[in-house]
């Protein structure tokens, strides 16, 4: 069975991989599973044959069977408990790497999806220079915090897991503000995911559908 991802048909970072279809594709590559990719626009994505994939009208959507699943980390959970090596097999190593996830999610992105908000949605604000600085020290802290914890080790805990993809990913948003450099220790630890192959060929096919939109733009 050839699992069906969605993904935006021009992702507006103009195919960095920065989406969350990424995840789901570098999880795949990963476990070495093969998929499809159904493109969706933006007006797709509020149409009711969407909306019954995913409630919130988003991308990513992963289809699998009779199976339909939302949200980039319990897609990427469910493959790695399937078919990856993602997930330790020793019980508390495997629930060491799910909290990773979950911190990934839950603890490090939220504010780095603040710094977007702040900047993109909210920068025209009057309020929007006094809030800036705010934004980036709650993301410094946690970039703090997690540098401590990496120390000089290759991934979060022993070998590379699912809890090392989320948080790469996330880490991935703030490349454009050059943040992550500011955190040596961890602008390496994002270069260690993206050089991993998987990682590679889910870039490629996803910047693949930038450049043939481009190209179709250009032909049309
Ligand atoms: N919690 C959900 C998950 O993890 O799957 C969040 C899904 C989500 O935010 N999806 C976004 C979406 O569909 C795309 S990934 N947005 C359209 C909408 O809500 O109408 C977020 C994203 C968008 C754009 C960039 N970018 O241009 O850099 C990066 C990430």
């Amino acid at each position: 069975m050839i699992p069906v991802v969605t993904a935006f048909e021009r992702s507006p970072d103009r195919g960095q991989g920065l989406a969350r279809d990424m995840r789901v594709r570098w999880a795949l590559e990963e476990a070495g599973q093969p998929y499809e990719v159904r493109l969706v626009s933006f007006d797709a994505m509020k149409q009711p044959a969407h909306l019954a994939r995913h409630p919130f009208g988003q991308i990513p959507t992963y289809e699998e069977g009779d199976l339909v699943l939302f949200e980039s980390g319990a897609i990427v959970f469910h493959i790695a408990e399937r078919r990856a090596d993602l997930l330790p097999h020793e019980a508390n190593a495997r629930a060491r790497a799910i909290a990773w996830m979950f911190a990934a999610l839950n603890t490090v992105e939220p504010p780095i999806l603040e710094l977007v908000t702040a900047r993109i949605l909210e920068g025209d604000k009057p309020w929007s220079g006094e809030r800036l600085p705010l934004v980036k020290d709650r993301i410094r802290h946690r970039l703090h915090q997690l540098a401590a914890r990496l120390g000089d080790a290759e991934w979060l805990d022993g070998a590379f897991s699912a809890g090392d993809l989320m948080m790469v990913h996330a880490l991935l948003r703030l490349k454009p503000s050059g943040m992550l450099d500011e955190f040596p220790t961890l602008a390496a630890y994002v270069a260690r995911g993206e050089a991993r192959p998987a990682y590679r060929r889910a870039f490629d096919a996803q910047l693949a559908v930038f450049a043939d939109a481009r190209e179709s733009k250009i032909g049309a």
